[in-house]
């Protein structure tokens, strides 16, 4: 079992209903189980402004697929749920970003781990450090918490929304 960090994040048809059925379909995954779930983040996009802001959460996933197999498995409920690839950057109903998985570093064109984006983008960085604490350690070795202290302060805003997670049965 290996402990994965996924980011979701939506700005469009419901953002917060598209977060609450992705924890959902992740539910129903293979192999897998939740550990936690972030609490929810509202920020203004990054990249092309002329669309609307995004909420963004984090949760941990203990599982058995391979990252090539979870991969897999989170486009299929990006599709699901109407995810339109567009243009780059572009609003999107459900984005599923494998952040972290365990320890290992996976560099290959269709998926790189850690997160390319994973150290400059707050609205990854807060959720996830809400979710670890700040004594996660990346597979660069640096602990999340020096990560985050080194950034100015965020402006990022938690919302009073909290995605709920039911357990296998
Ligand atoms: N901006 C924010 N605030 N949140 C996101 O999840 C997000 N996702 C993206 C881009 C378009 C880069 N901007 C974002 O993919």
């Amino acid at each position: 079992m290996i402990c994965a960090y996924i980011g979701l994040g939506a700005n469009l048809d419901n953002p917060a209903g598209q977060l609450a059925r992705a924890v959902a379909a992740i539910t129903e995954l293979p192999q897998s189980l939740i550990q936690g779930v972030s609490g929810v983040y509202q920020s203004p996009p990054m990249g092309p402004q002329d669309q609307p802001d995004y909420l963004n959460a984090v949760l941990a996933l203990m599982t058995e697929l391979t990252p090539g197999a979870l991969l897999g498995a989170l486009q299929g409920i990006e599709n699901a749920q109407g995810r339109q690839r567009g243009e780059r950057w572009g609003a999107r109903t459900l984005d599923l970003d494998i952040l972290l998985y365990g320890d290992q570093v996976v560099s290959e064109p269709q998926l790189q781990i850690p997160h390319p984006g994973l150290r400059e983008r707050d609205f990854v960085l807060q959720p996830l450090l809400e979710l670890a604490g700040p004594k996660l350690v990346l597979p660069s070795g640096e602990e999340l918490g020096t990560l985050v202290a080194g950034r100015g302060g965020s402006t990022l805003e938690r919302t009073p929304l909290q995605l709920v997670h039911h357990s296998k049965t």
